[in-house]
């Protein structure tokens, strides 16, 4: 589609897409337009649309082939996505030919574009970034292909009930989804369990044949990511979800047939869902299968297309770039050393090269609690050829490092990929791969210094740093038109596929119109969000209704002149949310006794879900909620909001409305963030600890602008917690306004019923008292709250004064430059891949192009 066409052109470009629209509505829906649904329009415009991707999808693919391109294969357990269509529209500079063509359907752009069903494929920033990377792979021409899991469930939809979290299982699937096909031909067979019979391969090394074992069929399922349009030869990538739903025969009848019902429905069932949480390793059997489906199959399809254009292994591991998000696909080093060793005749040794010059590993956590392990009865059971593998090259490994550190038997505790009978995937990721990264600076340094120091110590070179970003096409020019259109404006659109020169928008700081029209745009933003919390509100009431539920809570009257100030991710201790609402109710005690003493009005907004296990956090959902219900009740300065059900769309409302930005993790423990970036260059000041992309973000900005930065150090938590000279009773003893807001927590100023009693009382206790072994208040919440509570003064003082808060606000767009993943992409190809960019030869978009329209033309129509 062009973008910049004559008018004649446009019109015509519009009628053409309006009559393909409403062919698909009577040849996919058997509706005539007048009379369809906004589901069928939403369905019939995605139809229409996809059509021109899928020339340059099927184009991008012909032209890797032709170039014999090395190839990125990304895999990940998660993607979070968002909306497609939407994110279609934009990349392809659509906006014009879809308002035309829905006006001409009497639709309106936001109830159709709404209908779509958010794919909730992951559970937060890890699922995230896998796809804002696949959109700055898309859009800079890089040759890739990702793969996945399609769960027939996505992360839960999140109800509250009386304030708390209640999980209803998430229908992205209910209706028929455009934006996905099924690939038959492509279908892998993946093997669990059996018993072994040893054999050799022609070098003599050992190899397994399998009998009595399971098999499962891996069914492809491929959805086209676009990359924004340039030139009209904009790249079309492929994220391949496998499903095992849709195989018949991996129905186990004979289970059926003797009554275990669970059994037969196992492995039809194994990409039913999605494991809702994160940093918190399940250990569970069906996760396990999970993983190794998704690495089985990938692995699979990887060697069969390397193998169509090559005769021999020799240009494998120059052809291939395999990169894991996290551990969790780990079982691919295994499992490609094993195919090539048994399938392929290629001698041990080499193998193992091979496999390590392929694999790339990112790091994302440093929690010990995330960090895979899997019984090694379990793995031997389930997957007993690629234990033997995982054997193997541990005892080479640890007699290299009895050879490099004799007598050091500490180290081989430590490095040894197994111990005490646990499999542990991040020291075999390390192992199997020649990169290892972090997500920020800090993390990368922490990764290095301490995690996984005797490894660093070992194979410096293989470390390196990669820092975070977002696509700030989805998260600036999609989510937040009004701001695009004010820096288009001012320098230019070459920002949205370079965004270092975002730094060219620090030249309008001092111009008065620019921040006028800037604190403009943030009201309008805010009044947007709150007429969409309206609209939510009252789908919800109907949805509830239906189901003969009670009707949610009310929502408080909310003022866009007051600070928006918000904390949205998943709910963690160590994101400290804790920590927010302490504040907020300090700020409460505090206008309660004075009412002249505090002039800025604020709207604290949380929203994220909690894992479904995880009770400390769910106790702080049911908090916030009873905080929120006794502050709005009073109609006073400050209210108090819990949004249901965040996910990657409901982001898109929330963050273009935000004033604050609250990223105050304890120091040290966020890898990295990604949310502080979208905040930020959607225009709000940040209010942030020394952790994680903050810290590189702050020194981008400068501090000057940077005014917010509160907390203890990374080094001072970590010294705190050797020496074990933090006594949070000692901050309670001190401050009478900290001690007067943690005994809300038990003397039932919140709590309304026993219940609530309990659970609030034990939030108390969780930072005062000793628990499970951990010494009190783990997280440092009161350590750092005196901190956080000045940070809160100077941000209302500076809010008061709007000019000057808008010059803050322009300088911190201005030094974002550094955060996009078109950045982040460009620096794992350097440091990671050495991947070249492969753009859609013309000659090739021509042919395809030509075959389509051909067809075109024998259209009885
Ligand atoms: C592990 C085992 C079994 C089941 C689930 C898991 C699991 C799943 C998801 C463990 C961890 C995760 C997710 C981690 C995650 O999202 N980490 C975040 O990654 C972001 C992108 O790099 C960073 O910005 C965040 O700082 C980091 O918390």
């Amino acid at each position: 589609m062009l973008p910049m066409m004559p008018n004649n052109e446009f019109e015509a470009q519009a009628e053409a897409l309006v009559a393909k629209t409403k062919r698909y509505l009577i040849t996919m829906m058997g509706r005539v337009f007048t009379e369809a649904n906004v589901d069928e329009v939403y369905r019939a415009v995605s139809y229409a649309f996809r059509e021109e991707i899928m020339i340059n999808w099927l184009a991008s693919f012909l032209s890797y082939q032709k170039r014999d391109s090395r190839i990125l294969y990304y895999i990940s357990m998660e993607y979070l996505p968002g909306r497609i269509l939407s994110n279609n529209i934009t990349n392809l500079k659509a906006h014009d030919l879809i308002r035309f063509l829905l006006q001409r359907m009497n639709r309106t752009y936001y109830d159709v574009i709404e209908r779509e069903q958010d794919p909730g494929l992951g559970n937060g920033g890890l699922g995230r970034l896998a796809s804002c990377f696949l959109d700055s792979l898309a859009t800079k021409n890089y040759p890739v292909q990702a793969y996945g899991l399609r769960y027939q469930y996505g992360i839960f939809e999140q109800q509250l009930l009386d304030g708390g979290q209640i999980e209803a299982p998430d229908l992205w699937l209910i209706n028929e989804n455009p934006w996905e096909f099924r690939r038959d031909l492509r279908k892998k067979l993946v093997k669990f369990c059996g018993q072994m019979e040893m054999g050799e391969n022609i070098h003599g090394d050992e190899i397994y044949k399998l009998s009595g074992h399971e098999e499962v069929w891996a069914l492809p399922y491929d959805y086209p990511i676009v990359g924004y349009n340039q030139d009209n030869r904009y790249s079309v990538v492929t994220l391949r979800l496998w499903s095992t739903k849709e195989s018949p025969r991996n129905f186990k009848l004979q289970s059926y047939n003797a009554g275990n019902f669970d059994q037969a429905a196992e492995n039809t069932a194994l990409t039913d869902v999605l494991y809702p949480s994160d940093h918190h390793d399940v250990g569970k059997r069906t996760r396990l299968k999970q993983e190794f489906l998704l690495v089985s199959a990938s692995i699979q399809d990887i060697i069969r297309r390397y193998l169509e254009g090559h005769e021999n292994f020799r240009l494998f591991a120059d052809k291939v770039r395999i990169q894991i998000n996290d551990t969790h696909p780990t079982l691919i080093i295994a499992e490609l050393i094993r195919i090539l060793t048994k399938r392929y005749d290629i001698p041990w040794k080499m193998a193992v090269e091979i496999t390590e010059q392929c694999l790339g590993y990112t790091n994302h956590t440093i929690l010990k609690e995330a960090l895979e392990q899997w019984d090694q009865e379990l793995m031997n059971y389930l997957l007993p050829r690629q234990m033997r593998v995982i054997e193997r090259l541990n005892q080479e490994f640890c007699d290299k490092v009895r050879l490099k550190y004799p007598g050091d038997e500490g180290k081989i505790h430590r490095m040894s990929i197994i111990e005490n009978g646990q499999v542990r995937m991040a020291n075999l990721s390390i192992i199997g791969s020649h990169r290892v990264n972090g997500v920020s600076a800090m993390h990368t340094e922490i990764l290095k210094n301490q995690v996984f120091k005797d490894f660093h110590e070992m194979f410096p070179e293989k470390f390196v740093n990669v820092t975070n970003g977002v696509t700030q096409r989805r998260w600036l020019l999609d989510a937040n038109h009004r701001l695009a259109h004010l820096i288009t404006k001012r320098i230019g659109d070459g920002w949205i596929t370079d965004f270092e020169q975002i730094r060219k928008f620090a030249d309008w700081a001092g111009d008065s119109d620019t921040k006028q029209e800037l604190l403009l745009i943030k009201m309008k933003n805010k009044l947007q969000l709150i007429e969409h919390l309206k609209r939510r509100k009252e789908q919800q009431d109907e949805k509830r209704l239906e189901e003969r539920r009670e009707k949610s809570a009310e929502l408080p009257l909310l003022d866009p002149h007051s600070l928006f100030d918000v904390q949205v991710k998943r709910i963690h201790e160590y994101k400290r949310q804790v920590l927010n609402l302490l504040h907020i109710i300090m700020l409460w005690q505090e206008m309660s006794e004075n009412s002249e003493h505090r002039r800025v009005r604020r709207t604290a907004i949380f929203a994220g879900k909690a894992a479904a296990g995880y009770k400390i956090a769910k106790n702080i959902i049911r908090l916030i909620s009873a905080v929120a219900r006794k502050i709005n009740s009073e109609n006073g300065p400050l209210k108090v909001l819990f949004i249901e059900n965040y996910n990657v769309s409901l982001a898109e409302n929330v963050i273009p409305a935000a004033d604050l930005s609250e990223q105050i993790s304890t120091a040290g423990m966020e890898a990295s963030g990604t949310g502080n970036m979208k905040f930020t260059i959607n225009g709000a000041l940040t209010i942030g600890t020394e952790d994680g992309a903050n810290i590189e973000m702050r020194e981008q900005v400068g501090n000057a602008w940077w005014p917010f930065s509160f907390g203890s150090s990374s080094e001072e938590v970590e010294r705190v917690r050797r020496e074990g000279t933090y006594n949070p009773h000692e901050v309670y003893q001190m401050h009478p306004k900290i001690r007067k807001a943690l005994d809300t927590l038990y003397n039932k100023t919140f709590a309304g019923n026993e219940v609530e009693h309990e659970e609030f009382s034990a939030l108390f206790h969780s930072i005062m008292d000793i628990q499970y072994g951990r010494v009190p208040d783990y997280y440092l919440i009161l350590k750092d709250l005196p901190d956080y509570y000045e940070a809160q003064k100077k941000v209302e003082e500076l809010f008061c004064n709007k000019d000057q808060w808008a010059e803050y606000v322009i300088h911190n767009i201005a030094g974002m430059g550094a955060f996009s993943t078109d950045v982040s992409i460009e620096n794992y190809c350097k440091r990671v891949w050495g991947l070249e960019k492969s753009p859609i030869i013309p000659e090739i978009l021509e042919r395809v192009q030509h075959e389509y329209y051909v067809h075109e033309k024998f259209d009885i129509y």
